[in-house]
């Protein structure tokens, strides 16, 4: 048995956790429980990244230590994971003895490979992305391209790390196994990163206090990425007398070493971190999956107080196993979201108090008013049957690719296939015909039972507590379920039913959100009310004007920003049969080197224009989100050659 070992990021503990936080540990916490309900031996960590400039200034604007602010974010990601049910076999901290030994073990390899050098170091220096800018990446006045806040120009003499020898090496590896970064769109991005040249990495800082003591190097400290990176073989027991651990989940041929990490932090895992390993003889994860950000519904994000609150208020008033499933089921795993209560109140109610809550609570007052339990015959064949198998299937495939949303949609069709039976069969009547007793009725209501059961199971690695639930329910212990339970037959004959109520209260979505607008809206305290909105005008076009717009799939193939610009980015993308340039103005939102391997859709025949002097033949299309009018690509599938249609 293959032994597989998932990790999230480690969490910085400078602010408290938000919903893009919750969302890396949730995917991590469904797919490790898939992994065990498939039978596998698997093992879950997550932690805390405690050290560096920014804790260090955090703790001092709010008058504590630098480990006082951590123990108590640390307490918030504990109690955070309780009400998520997260599943996690450690949780490491960056402060703790155990990693402080596994980063100087890893060090003294790195050292030994002759890899580390002292140099000079300098160049403009950005405090809040704790690295440095060459004059290239800097936006006008030596602004830092992330946060646009001013860079100080920084010469200390630091350790270095020989980053740039490995760029053959990880070009190979990336060749040889291209599962190593998933999707396959953010593979290409890295290669394209490393093509361009590495340079050395500066490993130790002088000027920062908090952090792990760069050995043989008094008043050094180590860079914050290589102390954190370190913790998934240090949480192992990597370094210490004790690394059975490390032996079995990350130095074994049959380990799969898992990060789930989001685009934000690709280069340091697929590049920095893999390069350290080399440099060290360790092997190199199995697989980086990347996911896309959420983005807040501009609306609130607006209002950033409410941006943090909104996740407790909603797992208030509709139970964390909700937001589990909206986290999962509205974001494409790789691709951008966004995050809004609306759409969230319409899943719940169409999807959740719907199609799952009704279904469940249909099948199973029908047995109980029936038998007043369980049905005494269960069939093995027939049309649940056949579904429960298809959906089985699709289920495992996506969920092994992370297509989480894809997966909720297997088990949505055999619900549906549920339902379909039960409005077919019409149990109320073979009842009515033929009495409680009859074989039909206990055959046909055993197979919908059934059916909901294997739903559960399949949706217990998203919903563990509904799961649970539907278990009870049927007669079932409420209890995470085994492998063997994914097998058709294992509902329970003839067993009393207790009475069970609605899984999911529907909510009136429009009087909800009047009733939490204080959190969502900024109202305008005082202010003369908003003028009723005019009648819409007809505004609408023929067909034939829609016909005039050429659009078209491409490729984004290189990505730089636009000098002085702050906003435009000067794109290369491929149509298929033809290259050419397109300036976007989506500089603000988007970084260049997460934009190359990208598939959008533009606007192919556009007359050309000179925006800021540069040459752009053509338009990308972007949603405009929010107020702020926020620029977010339209991503295509990558099996979408570049050129096509859209229409
Ligand atoms: O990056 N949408 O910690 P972190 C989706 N300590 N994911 C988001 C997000 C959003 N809006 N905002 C943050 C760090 N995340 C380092 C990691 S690993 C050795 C060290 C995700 O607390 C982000 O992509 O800033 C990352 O995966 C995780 O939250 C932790 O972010």
């Amino acid at each position: 048995m293959k032994t597989f070992y998932a990790t999230t990021p480690i969490y910085y503990v400078n602010d408290l956790p938000h919903i893009g936080h919750i969302y890396t540990t949730v995917v991590t916490d469904v797919a490790t429980r898939f992994r065990r309900l498939a039978g596998e031996k698997t093992r879950f960590l997550t932690g805390t990244d405690e050290h560096g400039q920014n804790i260090e200034k955090a703790a001092a604007a709010q008058g504590i230590t630098p480990i006082q602010l951590a123990d108590r974010v640390v307490e918030r990601y504990r109690e955070l994971y309780r009400t998520f049910e997260i599943k996690n076999d450690d949780f490491i901290r960056t402060t703790e003895a155990r990693h402080r030994l596994g980063v100087e073990a890893l060090i003294a390899r790195i050292e030994a490979s002759g890899d580390l050098y002292t140099a000079r170091h300098e160049g403009w220096y950005c405090a809040s992305c704790e690295a440095f800018y060459t004059e290239k990446e800097l936006e006008a006045e030596k602004r830092c391209p992330v946060h646009g806040t001013p860079t100080a120009w920084e010469s200390e003499e630091n350790v270095f790390f020989r980053l740039s020898k490995y760029a053959a090496p990880l070009l190979e590896h990336y060749e040889r196994h291209p599962e190593f970064v998933r999707p396959e769109s953010r593979l290409a991005e890295m290669v394209s990163f490393v093509e361009g040249g590495l340079m050395d990495l500066s490993v130790s800082r002088s000027k920062v206090k908090w952090g792990i003591p760069f050995p043989g190097h008094p008043g050094h400290v180590v860079y914050v990425w290589l102390d954190a990176l370190a913790n998934y073989i240090t949480a192992l027991g990597f370094g210490s007398s004790d690394a059975d651990r490390y032996r079995e989940f990350w130095d074994h041929p049959d380990a799969e070493r898992v990060h789930f990490i989001g685009k934000d932090i690709l280069r340091f895992h697929t590049v920095y971190w893999p390069a350290f390993l080399m440099s060290a003889g360790l092997p190199l994860p199995t697989t980086v999956w990347t996911h896309g950000w959420w983005l807040r519904d501009a609306k609130k994000v607006s209002k950033s107080v409410g941006n943090v609150v909104r996740p407790d208020q909603l797992v208030a008033d509709f139970g964390a196993d909700s937001l589990r499933y909206f986290l999962l089921r509205e974001m494409a795993f790789g691709q951008d979201a966004n995050f809004s209560d609306e759409a969230f109140l319409t899943r719940y109610n169409a999807d959740l108090a719907n199609d799952l809550g009704n279904t469940v609570s249909r099948v199973a007052a029908l047995c109980r008013q029936s038998f007043g339990g369980t049905p005494s015959e269960l069939p093995r064949e027939g049309e649940v049957f056949a579904a429960a198998a298809a959906a089985e299937a699709d289920w495992r495939a996506a969920m092994g690719e992370c297509q989480f949303n894809r997966a909720l949609e297997a088990v949505w069709k055999l619900l549906t296939a549920v339902n379909g039976h039960v409005v077919s069969q019409e149990p109320w009547k073979i009842r009515k015909e033929e009495g409680a007793d009859s074989a039909r009725l206990h055959r046909v209501l055993a197979a919908a039972a059934e059916g909901v059961r294997l739903c559960a199971v399949m949706l217990s690695p998203f919903l563990p507590a509904i799961g649970r639930r539907i278990f009870e329910t049927f007669a079932l212990p409420a209890a995470d379920p085994a492998p063997a339970d994914l097998a058709w037959g294992r509902l329970p004959l003839s067993k009393r039913m207790p009475e069970a109520p609605a899984l999911f209260p529907r909510v009136d979505a429009s009087v909800y959100l009047k009733e939490n607008a204080a959190m969502t809206e900024t109202p305008n305290p005082g202010g003369p009310a908003a003028p009723a909105p005019a009648p819409p005008a007809d505004d609408r076009i023929a067909i034939e004007d829609f016909q005039k717009v050429r659009l078209r799939t491409a490729k984004i193939v290189a990505a730089e920003r636009v000098p002085k610009s702050s906003k435009l980015m000067k794109l290369q993308v491929d149509l298929g049969d033809e290259q050419r340039q397109i300036v976007a103005g989506i500089a603000g939102v988007y970084e260049p080197e997460t934009l190359v391997g990208r598939n959008v859709v533009v606007v192919a025949n556009l007359k050309p224009a000179k925006l800021m002097g540069v040459e752009s033949n053509g338009m990308v299309l972007a949603a405009s989100v929010g107020e702020a009018g926020a620029p977010v690509l339209l991503d295509v599938p990558a099996d979408v050659p570049p050129g096509s249609k859209v229409k």
